[in-house]
């Protein structure tokens, strides 16, 4: 990289993959974000960055495999999003990371993009830690299956504050502060949302990105 310049960074991937709610995860709001790689009658973007973001949502394509077959590993770091979406537990999605990361030789991060954008700039309300007391009894699954299922009006008397902790905190967020509420129902809002903020993933891949932009800077003599 030449000396003086800023590092360069590319978010890219399929179409809805998540690249643009990973850039605000991240708050890299100077990461460029390109076209989806598999824009329909469109040649693939050019990914030229000093750091390539690569985002999977949840799910690996041919169309992945083929582009990132010729992407520099020591340049690339993969994000295996939507984790949330991967089997029943964080351990389903932990091992699809590392078995992808094994096939491609290249650094796989699984993370749920769209609660690290939630825990990077909320703050739990007492009125969330209110509702989540309120049910963190219940049984989940089923509870937290679906959005209907969570703000189904005949379930308690307060579906609107049901929504409004989804809003918030996205159904799997909400999943988490439920789960740990059930191991320590005295959780407060400051433990709720370093709880979830550690259940997204978000962590690893910000030091493992930060790392190699010290790496970037360093030997460009900046
Ligand atoms: N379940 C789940 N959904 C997510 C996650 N991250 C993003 N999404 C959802 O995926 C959809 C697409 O997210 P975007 O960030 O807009 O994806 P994108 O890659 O920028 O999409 P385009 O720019 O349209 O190609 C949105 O509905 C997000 O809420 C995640 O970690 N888990
Ligand atoms: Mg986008």
């Amino acid at each position: 990289m030449p000396v003086g310049r800023s590092v360069r960074i590319q978010v890219t991937g399929r179409a809805r993959a998540g690249k643009t709610t990973l850039r605000h995860a991240l708050s890299l709001l100077t990461a460029e974000e390109t076209r989806p790689v598999d824009h329909p009658g469109q040649p693939a973007p050019t990914l030229d960055a000093d750091l390539l973001l690569y985002i999977l949502p949840g799910t690996f394509a041919p169309a992945d495999r083929r582009l990132l077959g010729t992407l520099p590993p020591e340049r690339t770091l993969v994000v295996l999003n939507k984790a949330d979406t991967i089997g029943t537990r964080w351990p389903d999605a932990a091992a699809r990371a590392e078995q992808l990361a094994t096939d491609l030789g290249i650094m796989v991060f699984p993370v749920v993009a769209s609660v690290a954008a939630c825990t990077r700039n909320g703050t739990f309300t007492d009125a969330d830690v209110l509702t989540l007391r309120r049910h963190h009894t219940r049984p989940d699954p089923p509870l937290t299956l679906s959005h209907e299922l969570f703000t189904a009006p005949d379930l308690a008397p307060d579906p609107e504050a049901r929504q409004a902790v989804l809003d918030h905190w996205e159904l799997h967020g909400v999943s988490c502060a439920l789960a740990a509420l059930r191991h320590d129902p005295a959780l407060g809002p400051r433990a709720l949302l370093q709880i979830l903020h550690s259940a997204t993933g978000i962590d690893a891949l910000h030091r493992e990105l930060h790392h190699r932009y010290e790496l970037l800077t360093t030997t460009a003599g900046g």
